[in-house]
């Protein structure tokens, strides 16, 4: 089993009926108007990049009219515009936008996987919908294990997405759960005995962005610290 395995498999996945439904309905019905005369994916985000990362990203969910419309994460919307131009700066991107599958985009190092796997009603994912969907996280995180250095989750949800899928896997994660925060810090330990480090970055949605509670400045000195130091 490999990383494009998980990712066909998980692209079928229909385990949570309300964001099945909501998925399909939003591609049918529900298209934003700029996109009416597209084509939506309206499945499972699968994972994007490299399938050895040194980094794991691990996002929130999916976007109704990003990730959902176009099949890759992070593509075709405003949060994707964030975090590619940044995985460019840090060179981890070969290019800084992420348009549509077929514009060249690559990840170099670097793999992107969400927390949950469908677009969520408000981009919220239900207590019950995170958990299902925690062992997708599984089965992409014990296939990284081996060569991955750290993680960088996207907001609280992707923060506990990742310790809870560690700890799952066998991880040592440290007791009380560790907090997240902008700039949030954690080592965790493989089975193995060796080191992967989290870092917590605020989730690079608009409201965040627009805002000014995370800037570029900020998500670069977090994504500086993915290479050690
Ligand atoms: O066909 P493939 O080489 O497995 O790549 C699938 C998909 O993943 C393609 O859109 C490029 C992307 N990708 C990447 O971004 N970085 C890599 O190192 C390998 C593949
Ligand atoms: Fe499957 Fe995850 Fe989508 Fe639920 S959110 S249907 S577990 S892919």
């Amino acid at each position: 089993s490999d990383v494009a395995e998980v990712d066909a498999r998980v692209s079928v996945c229909r385990a949570c009926p309300r964001l099945v439904s909501w998925r399909e309905s939003v591609a049918v019905s529900g298209r934003r108007a700029s996109f009416a005369d597209q084509p939506y994916w309206g499945r499972p985000g699968p994972g994007f990049g490299d399938p050895h990362p040194r980094l794991l990203v691990v996002g929130l969910a999916p976007a109704a009219n990003g990730t959902n419309r176009t099949g890759r994460m992070f593509t075709g919307d405003r949060s994707g515009d964030w975090i590619y131009a940044a995985l460019h700066r840090a060179g981890y991107a070969n290019q800084p936008t992420s348009v549509a599958s077929g514009d060249g985009l690559e990840l170099v190092g670097a793999r992107i996987v969400a927390a949950v796997r469908c677009a969520p009603p408000a981009n919220r994912p239900t207590p019950q919908e995170r958990s299902t969907c925690g062992h997708w996280l599984d089965r992409d995180l014990g296939l990284v294990a081996p060569g991955v250095e750290s993680m960088l989750a996207l907001g609280a949800i992707g923060w506990d997405a990742a310790l809870a899928a560690a700890r799952r896997l066998g991880w040592q994660v440290p007791r009380p759960k560790p907090r997240f925060g902008h700039g949030a810090e954690v080592v965790l330990r493989t089975p193995e005995g060796r080191d992967v480090r989290l870092l917590g970055s605020y989730h690079v949605s608009q409201q965040n962005t627009f805002t000014g509670k995370l800037t570029e400045e900020m998500l670069d000195a977090v994504l500086a610290r993915t290479k050690g130091a």
